[in-house]
């Protein structure tokens, strides 16, 4: 049985402590995570766009073999909520604070990155398009991939009919409104444009991928954004990266466990409404 650990935000390190931590510019980062893309994607290529100290600390996927070690599942890595990403942020003098939440983490790493826009106007029209973006792939992962086997084929008919359609024209809709250069908001970079790339990068992994990918594939709009997040000199280095790779390369064995099927699914691709 699983004995996935917890532990309280608070610890031996003072709250005031924790402040200053934050506050300090010579921190350094963590980013815990499985060996895969997923969930921890947008946080470790925010990272890598800020261009701070950081690195991975990876979680293997959970083995079938009996006998394997795993430290998940046999509580030695305790988080906050059980779940993961956590962000840790890393003084000096190696004290630490810890961040949960992947919206949390990715919405503070944006603002410290200046990835959040020039006005609060830009800063609401950001939040919501990312937040929008964010319960997409939510979604995705709880009615089609985290589901017991029988649900998923359901779960994919659903999604490839509505969610997917229904959001690639949502998203294309405020896409052109910004003047269909590739930009959510403006004329450069944001958390929106970043969230889209790497939620876009999940689905390139499962097994029904060629289900997926054609109708992100064909908007023109959406595959300016890509571009132009894939394109930065900081996550191109980090994209050209073998971490990188090897996650990639994780995330393909662990969505082939328990991802959709790829057999007997081309039907839904072709079904009309
Ligand atoms: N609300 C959390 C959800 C994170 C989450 O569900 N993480 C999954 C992996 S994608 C997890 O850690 N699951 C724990 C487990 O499988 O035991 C967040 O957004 O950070």
């Amino acid at each position: 049985m699983s004995k996935v650990a917890r532990r309280p935000f608070i610890t031996d390190v003072s709250i005031e402590k924790s402040i200053q931590i934050l506050a300090d510019p010579n921190v350094s980062y963590k980013l815990l995570y499985w060996d895969i893309f997923s969930v921890g994607a947008t946080s470790r290529e925010l990272l890598a766009y800020g261009n701070v100290k950081w690195s991975n600390e990876r979680i293997p996927i959970s083995s079938d073999e009996q006998d394997k070690e795993d430290p998940w599942e046999d509580g030695k890595i305790p988080t906050p909520f059980g779940v993961v990403p956590v962000l840790k942020i890393v003084s000096p003098e190696n004290e630490e604070v810890i961040v949960a939440e992947s919206m949390v983490i990715e919405q503070y790493l944006a603002k410290k990155f200046n990835l959040l826009g020039n006005n609060e106007w830009e800063t609401l029209t950001i939040n919501a398009l990312y937040s929008n973006i964010h319960f997409f792939l939510e979604r995705a992962l709880t009615k089609m991939t985290w589901v017991i086997p029988e649900r998923r084929k359901r779960g994919l008919e659903i999604f490839l009919k509505h969610f997917l359609p229904e959001f690639i024209a949502d998203h294309e809709m405020h896409l052109k409104a910004n003047g269909s250069n590739g930009f959510y908001v403006g004329d450069r970079l944001s958390l929106a444009d970043i969230h889209l790339a790497n939620v876009i990068d999940h689905f390139a992994h499962l097994p029904v991928a060629h289900l997926i990918m054609p109708s992100f594939e064909k908007s023109e709009l959406i595959s300016k954004v890509r571009a132009n997040v894939e394109n930065h000199p900081s996550i191109a280095a980090w994209r050209a990266s073998e971490e990188w790779e090897s996650l990639r390369q994780g995330s393909f064995v662990c969505y082939k466990k328990t991802a959709p099927p790829a057999e007997d699914l081309q039907a839904f691709a072709t079904k009309e409404e």
